[in-house]
């Protein structure tokens, strides 16, 4: 059973100890002024409870009418029901065959432990239940995280795949509901993972962690730091300082950014591997695997508390990445993000960097003029809806209609030289290559500019991710339909009697389901669907960041305590 009302009273509110009488009625007249003062301001439309964490919460009123709001609330209704559901199935097959357990294997009922055993699918998705209204759901989940130590025995806990799920999600819990053992919990682990930074001479976290004794662990590229790996735990371990009062969290973390900016690399763009004395290793440069969520968090870092030297980071990285890294192909002139080592192009696009035109979307959108040059922003603009619909195409030019892993692009030319001749030209047509949509296949070929470097489909967001804050960040309602297409096909596909399943062969009619259910299907892909769908707006930009792994955080400002504690100078 489930729910969709809030709990009226958080629970933790009815825990508060009163001793003397006068005491308590200070306290209920306090209350009943705050509750009384928030009545008055709150517009009907607000229909989540207040969260108690530091974000002013999902509680904004209702934006303007836009296209694909009004008269359309309906269809939009329906269909983020739909998602609910989806969710549902997802959680009870996942409850029912695989709890405690980390992840439902979705076609045989099985499960597997991949992320510490400390059942991730749940702790993963609690915001996602918070977010859908299942506040049963998310109760029954507070008491698992309650029982949970977080020991990993044996083994070594990934450090980045630990932040990202299970802090981020905690974190995230913790701010929507406000129950105190969230934060207690993930203070906890973020306690049990600061041995990584003390592992490593630059202070670069160390791969893995075992949370029993402390000793660290390499992965399988042995003692390789990660471009990503390193620089995205940021965001989590600053809230994180910011809720505890802890100055170690920041520090460690900041540390990790300091180095990455005196570094100085050419162009904006960070070699993938580096050593753990903070060297790079390599000249391979790339938005996918291994570097993705490091660019994406120099503009999240900025946009949760003002992070200025992350902005100035952001905006050369992405010069770098517009200037080297964008291409179009040569008929259907579909805009992509090829990668390049020493000097070699390579034409392929990761579904992985279908993060990509969200985070420029959202700087375009979220940047202040006074920071972001007009020119700079309608290029970050063009690029953003470019490259969107480049990873939407590539789902509906697919028999099954979902997304391949990866594309061998047919080789273009670099979007900037396309780009100023279009402009040298006078800026004719219709807009600019690689930003106006084409309908239909090209000639050469199959007609379709790419082949499928990798057919399968892993259940993953950074598609509908983008297409959310397009759809947020402009308002049409093209965006919202291309989702909904894409919710389709995964539930025409990926469906079974347990749960979803990653795919096969995408290009075919009917493709071969993979035995699995990684949780980020249920933190990310379905959260990003089902606010795709919801007409208002209840987690606006302006006051919440979503992390790599879709876990919203609220945004927030540094006291002046806090600054000179912590020596924030950013
Ligand atoms: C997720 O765990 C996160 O989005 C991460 O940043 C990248 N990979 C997966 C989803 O594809």
């Amino acid at each position: 059973m489930h729910t969709t009302d809030p709990p009226s009273t958080p629970r933790h509110l009815g825990r508060i100890p009163f001793r003397r009488i006068s005491g308590r009625w200070i306290a209920f007249l306090c209350l009943f002024a705050t509750v009384t003062l928030f009545w008055l301001a709150a517009p009907l439309s607000y229909h989540l409870p207040l969260p108690h964490g530091l974000g002013p919460g999902p509680t904004d009123p209702e934006p303007p009418s836009r296209p694909g709001t009004g008269q359309d609330a309906t269809i939009w209704d329906e269909r983020k029901d739909e998602v609910r559901r989806a969710y549902l199935h997802a959680l009870v097959g996942y409850k029912q065959h695989a709890f405690p357990a980390d992840e439902l294997l979705a076609l045989s009922g099985g499960k597997s432990n991949k992320f510490n055993g400390w059942s991730v699918t749940l702790l993963d998705s609690m915001d996602t239940m918070w977010i859908m209204g299942l506040y049963d759901e998310f109760a029954d989940a507070v008491e698992v995280v309650a029982g949970q130590n977080f020991t990993t025995g044996q083994g070594y806990a990934p450090f980045f795949e630990t932040v990202i799920r299970y802090l981020g999600g905690l974190l995230s819990a913790y701010a929507l509901s406000g129950e105190p053992i969230l934060l207690a919990r993930a203070d906890d682990l973020g306690t049990l993972l600061l041995p990584v930074f003390a592992a490593t001479s630059s202070g670069l976290p160390a791969y893995s962690v075992n949370t029993d004794s402390g000793s660290t662990a390499g992965g399988w590229m042995g003692n390789i730091v990660l471009f990503s790996e390193a620089t995205s735990c940021q965001p989590e371990f600053k809230y994180l300082a910011k809720l505890t009062g802890r100055k170690d969290y920041y520090a460690a973390v900041d540390n990790i950014m300091n180095r990455m900016y005196d570094a100085n690399v050419e162009d904006g763009l960070f070699p993938l591997t580096w050593s753990q004395n903070g060297r790079p290793l390599d000249e391979h440069f790339s938005v996918g695997a291994s570097a993705d969520s490091g660019y994406e968090y120099l503009l999240k870092q900025y946009l949760l508390s003002n992070d200025t030297k992350a902005l100035t980071q952001y905006l050369k990285s992405m010069d770098g990445i517009i200037n080297k890294l964008l291409h179009v192909t040569p008929n259907r002139h579909l805009l992509y993000v090829a990668s390049t080592n020493r000097g070699v192009v390579s034409h392929n696009l990761e579904h992985l960097a279908c993060f990509l035109p969200g985070v420029l979307a959202l700087g375009a959108h979220a940047i202040p003029p006074s920071l972001l040059d007009k020119k700079t922003r309608e290029r970050h603009q063009w690029a953003a809806e470019g490259l969107a619909y480049t990873c939407y195409t590539s789902y509906v030019d697919q028999r099954s209609g979902l997304g391949p892993d990866g594309l061998r692009m047919k080789p273009g030319r670099r979007w900037v030289e396309v780009l100023e001749e279009w402009e040298k030209e006078g800026r004719g047509g219709s807009g600019p290559p690689g930003y106006v949509e084409r309908e239909g296949r090209g000639a050469d070929g199959d007609g379709l500019d790419y082949e499928l470097a990798s057919a399968v489909y892993l259940l993953r967001p950074e598609t509908v991710e983008s297409l959310y804050v397009l759809w947020k960040t402009t308002g049409d309602a093209k965006w919202r339909e291309r989702g909904y297409e894409i919710f389709t096909a995964i539930e025409r596909n990926a469906k079974t009697a347990f749960g979803y399943a990653s795919v096969d062969q995408v290009d075919r009619e009917v493709v071969r389901k993979i035995d699995d259910m990684p949780s980020f299907f249920l933190a990310e892909t379905l959260k990003y669907l089902y606010l795709l769908f919801e007409d208002g707006d209840p987690y606006p930009f302006s006051k919440w960041v979503f992390n790599t792994e879709a876990h919203p955080l609220p945004v927030f400002e540094w006291t002046e305590w806090e600054k000179n504690t912590y020596n924030i100078t950013g």
